[in-house]
Formats: structure tokens, sequence, C-alpha cells
């Protein structure tokens, strides 16, 4: 018997069919599962080819870039510029709002082709991140920046692992894997799971003298009921957690001992990294909040290269950690 698994794209016709939705969104995420399939590709062959190196420039964030941050980038404009249905998108390899197709561009996309970037030398997993909002079909569109509960659409890739998982508003999450054949396949639905016995903690923790006194405190009282796990790849920890359940943080950091390197802000950035995992989340069930105990998705952009700290996963950890970031600071 030959075995058959359901693609991604049969998936989603289903689903537009089902909804009554038009085919615009299923041209969009082909060339989004394009551009993935390309990185992928030159990302698993990037060791070989010398590509994993410095490339010498600075991006906006001031960070070096890499080489396959940039090939990475000029493939996903590449897609995203061809499927004719982009007005603008935001990256964050490009300090300004990338102009697409300005008259008959229907959705705005913001991404991070290739996060994780300290795991790129060492060919381990990184993530390429995406939101997707709707321009306003009923008059003049003001190209306004989104908050994350306006995206329509958020996913992710963990790159080269091949897994892509998906989030649709008020419909779900699914994954799906790759198969031989380098198509998408075989939906499986995401649910946090609410028996805390699989739960992780995810946070970088040499940073944790510098996180707010209350958080350190949570830390301290929680941390050992749950496992602990941490790739530095934010696509790479989110995918455990929508599995395992638990919470992921990146905390402001505002006690470091040099205090320029305090980031008050958190260091992810809203549009394309945070609102990305916090949309997953709320569509498997969970929930995510910054450092005022904000909802995530409530928090209206300034800039479309903002940050934001974030507590991401299980809903009971993240309302706990919330009461606690929403408690006046003692002094
Ligand atoms: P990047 O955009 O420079 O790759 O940074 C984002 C990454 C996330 O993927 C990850 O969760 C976090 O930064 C790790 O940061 P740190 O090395 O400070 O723990
Ligand atoms: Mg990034």
């Amino acid at each position: 018997m030959v075995q058959f698994e359901q693609t991604f794209l049969n998936f989603l016709m289903q689903h537009q069919e089902k909804y009554n939705r038009t085919y615009h969104f299923l041209i969009l995420m082909d060339s989004i599962v394009n551009a993935a399939k390309r990185i992928q590709y030159y990302y698993h062959t990037g060791a070989l080819k010398g590509i994993l190196g410095m490339a010498g420039t600075v991006n906006v964030q001031g960070e070096q870039v890499l080489r396959m941050d940039e090939i990475a980038d000029e493939i996903t404009k590449h897609y995203l510029q061809t499927s004719g249905r982009v007005i603008q998108a935001v990256s964050e390899e490009e300090e300004q709002i990338i102009p697409m197709n300005t008259d008959g561009g229907r959705y705005f996309v913001y991404y991070d082709p290739m996060d994780g970037s300290s795991n790129v030398p060492h060919n381990l997993p990184i993530g390429f991140l995406f939101g997707v909002a709707k321009r306003n079909l009923e008059g003049e569109e003001d190209c306004r920046l989104r908050a994350g509960r306006e995206y329509i659409a958020a996913g992710m890739f963990v790159i080269p692992t091949g897994t892509f998982t998906l989030a649709l508003k008020e419909a779900g999450c699914w994954r799906f894997h790759i198969d031989e054949m380098m198509t998408y396949v075989k939906p499986i639905r995401m649910a946090l799971p609410t028996e805390s016995k699989t739960w992780e903690l995810s946070f970088n923790s040499a940073n944790r003298e510098t996180y707010a006194q209350g958080v350190r405190d949570w830390i301290a009282r929680s941390e050992r009921k749950y496992a602990f796990r941490y790739l530095g790849a934010l696509a790479g920890d989110i995918h455990r957690i929508l599995q395992n359940g638990g919470m992921f943080m990146y905390p402001a950091i505002v006690n470091h001992p040099d205090p320029k390197k305090n980031r008050p802000q958190g260091k992810l950035r809203l549009m394309y990294e945070a609102n990305v995992a916090a949309f997953m989340c709320r569509e498997a069930g969970g929930h995510a909040v910054d450092e005022t105990g904000t909802p995530v998705l409530d928090v209206l952009p300034r800039d479309h290269h903002q940050r934001s700290a974030l507590y991401v996963g299980s809903r009971p950890l993240v309302d706990e950690i919330a009461r606690v970031l929403r408690a006046p600071a003692k002094s």
C-alpha cells in the first residue's frame, strides 16, 4: 500500500473553501513556503559552500550580518514580491519598510528570515518567522502598523529540521513536516497540554541576575517544578513549548552590572518575533504578556523594529508571571 499524507497546500485549500475564503491567501502562503524551502536548501549546504560566515556589514539592530541572513532576506523578498499579494513587508534585515505591490497587494507581511543567528555558524536550527495582516478592504488603506491581535496568520519554519507551524486566526495551530520531496505534509493540530508534567521553562539562564526582582523571585520559586531547555533560537524553543507546554521567557534586562547593557524593552522584536510566538500560542490555547503584564498581542507598535519582553506559553504559567509583573515593584 502506498502511504499518502495530506500536503500543506491541500490542507489550506480545504480550510479556505470551508470558510468561503478567497484564493489570495493561498498564493501568499505558497510564496512563503517556497521561500522557506529555498532558505532550507541554502542552509543545508551552507557549511559546504562557506556561506555561514560573517558578511562584514552591520544591520539596523547594530549587529553583524551573516551572509546567510542576506541570502534568506533576498529569497523571502523575491517570493513575496512575485506573489503580487503583498502591499508592504517588514524584514528584520532591513531598516526601512519595504514597499511591494502598493495597488493590488492585500497583505502586510512582517518577517525574520533567519532568526537565532548565534546558531548559524554551527549549522544548528534557526527559524524563519512571519506574521500576516490584511489591508483595509472597505476603504483607503493608511498602512498603519498592525497589533498582533489584527494578524490573520503567523507561523515559523524550523530550518534545517524541516518543520513548519502555522496558526490561523481564531481557527487553530497546526504543525507540518517536510518529506523527502521537500513538501510540507501531515497536519497535526497543536494544543498546549493542560497537564503540567511535560511543562518546560526556557530562558537564557546566564541573564537571570539581570531580571527585575519579581521575575528573579518567581524563577527561584518555580524553576525546580519544570524541566529547563534553551536552544537560543526562538523557533526551536517555541516549537518545544507548543508541544510540551510550559513557558518561554525573554524578560527585560534591568539589573546588568554594566548599565549600558540593560535592555529595558527586552531583546526580541515585537512585530516578527514576539507576536509570532504569541499568536501561535494563543491559537494553541496559550497566552503571552510583555514586561508590564500586558498581552503582547494588544500592543500597538510605534515602530516596525520595536522590541518587547516576552513571556509566552501555557496560560496558567503566563497568568502567574503576569500577576508578578503587574504588582508594584518592591523598593
Ligand atoms: P537574533 O535576531 O539576533 O537571532 O536574536 C533573536 C534570538 C532568538 O531567536 C532567541 O530566542 C534569542 O535571540 C536568544 O538570545 P540570547 O542569545 O541573548 O539568549
Ligand atoms: Mg531575529
